[in-house]
């Protein structure tokens, strides 16, 4: 069975708690079960991880290969400062899908450098918690029309 590791990154474990006129009312609990509905009904395995630290997401990086087809990548403020995820992107060799809740292009100028994006399939933003689900079908669609 295909199997999707979600990764988000720093400070996403306070989704749904604070700024929510930036970042919704969804926590990321809720997030991560939208993930595995979307996948129970692709017939897809989904896996969930979370850290604030950029080390434990790169080793998350690392770890994926051998376990799973794909990462969808949250990386936070990381996605704008990290040459460190971008090299461990690419020596994972496999499919990324770089995921924001918000529109980053819409934002301040400092959000619109992506490290993710150059080492990415694609990117989706500014859908919010639906962004997951339309990352999962996109990645899904990705990695079968490679087979
Ligand atoms: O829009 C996104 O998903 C971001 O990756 C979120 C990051 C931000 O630095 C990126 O530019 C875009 C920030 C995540 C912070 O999440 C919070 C959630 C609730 C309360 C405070 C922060």
């Amino acid at each position: 069975m295909t199997s999707i590791l979600i990764l988000n990154g720093p400070n996403l474990n306070l989704l749904g708690t604070r700024q929510p006129e930036v970042y919704g009312t969804t926590t990321l609990a809720d997030i991560e079960a939208l993930c595995v509905d979307t996948g129970r009904a692709l017939g897809v395995n989904i896996s969930c991880q979370q850290s604030n630290h950029e080390g434990a997401l790169i080793d998350a990086i690392h770890a994926a290969r051998g376990l799973h087809d794909g990462i969808i990548l949250n990386a936070g403020a990381f996605t704008h400062t990290s040459v460190a995820l971008m090299d461990a992107i690419s020596s994972a060799q496999l499919p990324v899908v770089e995921l924001h809740l918000s529109n980053i292009h819409a934002r301040e100028a400092f959000r619109h450098k992506s490290y993710i994006a150059p080492v990415a399939v694609g990117q989706i933003c500014g859908f919010g918690a639906a962004g997951y689900a339309l990352a999962i079908r996109a990645l899904l669609g990705h990695l079968q029309a490679k087979t």
